[in-house]
């Protein structure tokens, strides 16, 4: 069985570690967001967090994320200083005993939405990325210099009937949804500061992003491996570029480059299906098989493409979207959740010791009380939303794995 976790954002957030407890996670994942981006974590403070968590009956199973300072991205200014402090924090993640580690390399914003409230046909409401209204931001809000080259007149003109259909209280929404950062991102705009952002990435395209993602993992890994920590690169969200910015870690061929490029068992992944499976030429299941030995951490969510407008939006592929419920979307979560579970019986057999594979409910709509308690939590980040999330996946795991044990005795 994999191991259940949850993420959880400190001692400020409103679903707590009792609350962890009560909807049967075992492991936390957690990160010391109070500490800025780029600095070290010391070690008192690591530890402090930790016998927090195990007060409550409940380990830190995974670090997510020391994120990675833009500096470092585009290597440039302080970025030898940012790398020697990201080796110290996880040195001494080790010397606290903590062993895995999420990261992500996307540039300038982490994982990106549209809409925080989308309604559901339920009556809940979820998370929602839409082409035209991003195209509306970036065009007609930010402005962005060049922006009119990554779209056709047609996405142009709807893009504007887009804004012209909002209010500017809806304008404002939309920006501070986009640029204002999400839970767990660690980077938070204004619009200038956001400009400004963009443009550290003038000279930093497809390949340059690459070569530092995979300079980056020369200097990090051999430190990670020499005092056991696993690192798992989190894809991008939405998997293609956006903003004219390079994204290198959306696809198969991606995952593989990156892996090849420092061979180390200690280079993995953050198996991120919600994020992968946004892209129809991403074959989820394959990739459990293919890469599965390098998954250090599992994301599991369902993401549903939109089934109209993208032909008539005209860019194959980069497809608005909105969070499914776990098991229901376009992410096959019997057949993945099977790949793992086959994954997990491989490591038994070849003596691993890396046996937990932890995964943790990604996100969740808002739903019931999550609606009506007034309890402020993280978009994406509900109770009673990932609750439900993880007693699907909970209930599935149990069910393909005594199947799993029925066909072997
Ligand atoms: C969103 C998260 C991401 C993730 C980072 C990992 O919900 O999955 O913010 O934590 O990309 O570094």
């Amino acid at each position: 069985m994999l191991e259940e976790t949850w993420r959880w954002f400190g001692p400020k957030d409103p679903v707590s570690l009792a609350d962890v407890r009560q909807a049967g996670a075992t492991g936390i994942v957690t990160a010391l967001h109070h500490i800025r981006n780029g600095e070290v974590w010391p070690l008192e403070e690591i530890q402090h967090r930790k016998a927090l968590i195990e007060q409550n009956g409940l380990t830190w199973s995974v670090v997510e994320s020391i994120p990675v300072h833009e500096g470092i991205k585009t290597r440039t200014g302080n970025y030898r200083q940012y790398l020697d402090n990201y080796k110290e924090c996880i040195v001494n993640l080790a010397q606290a005993g903590i062993d895995t580690v999420c990261y992500n390399f996307m540039p300038v914003l982490d994982w990106t939405r549209t809409d925080l409230d989308f309604p559901m046909p339920d009556g809940s409401t979820g998370l929602r990325f839409d082409a035209v209204e991003f195209a509306a931001f970036e065009l007609y809000v930010l402005q962005r210099p060049g922006a009119e080259y990554l779209y056709t007149d047609e996405q142009q003109r709807r893009a504007r009937a887009q804004l012209d259909a909002m209010t500017d209280a809806q304008v404002k929404r939309l920006t501070r949804t986009i640029i204002a950062g999400l839970p767990g991102s660690e980077e938070s705009y204004t619009i200038e500061q956001f400009r400004e952002a963009l443009g550290m990435y003038a000279d930093v395209g497809d390949h340059e992003l690459r070569q530092n993602l995979y300079a980056f993992l020369r200097e990090i890994v051999p430190v990670a491996e020499s005092v056991g920590v696993r690192l798992a690169i989190h894809p991008d969200d939405p998997p293609y570029p956006i903003l004219g910015l390079p994204r290198v870690v959306s696809t198969e061929t991606d995952a593989r480059a990156l892996l090849a490029a420092v061979d180390s068992p200690t280079n993995g992944l953050c198996f991120c299906t919600g994020s992968y499976g946004v892209r129809p030429d991403n074959d989820l299941i394959g990739m459990v098989e293919r890469l599965g030995s390098r998954f250090h951490f599992i994301h599991l969510r369902s993401t549903e493409r939109s089934r109209d407008g993208d032909a008539a939006w005209g860019n194959p592929g980069q497809f608005s979207f909105q969070e499914a419920n776990h098991l229901e979307g376009d992410v096959p979560m019997v057949g993945v959740m099977q790949a793992l579970l086959k994954e997990q019986q491989r490591r038994q057999a070849e003596g691993r010791t890396d046996l937990r594979m932890p995964f943790r409910p990604d996100h969740g709509h808002r739903m019931l009380d999550d609606l009506t308690s007034g309890k402020r939590t993280n978009p994406g980040y509900t109770a009673i939303g990932r609750l439900r999330g993880l007693a699907e996946l909970r209930g599935l795991m149990w069910g393909l794995s005594s199947q799993i044990m029925a066909n072997k005795a």
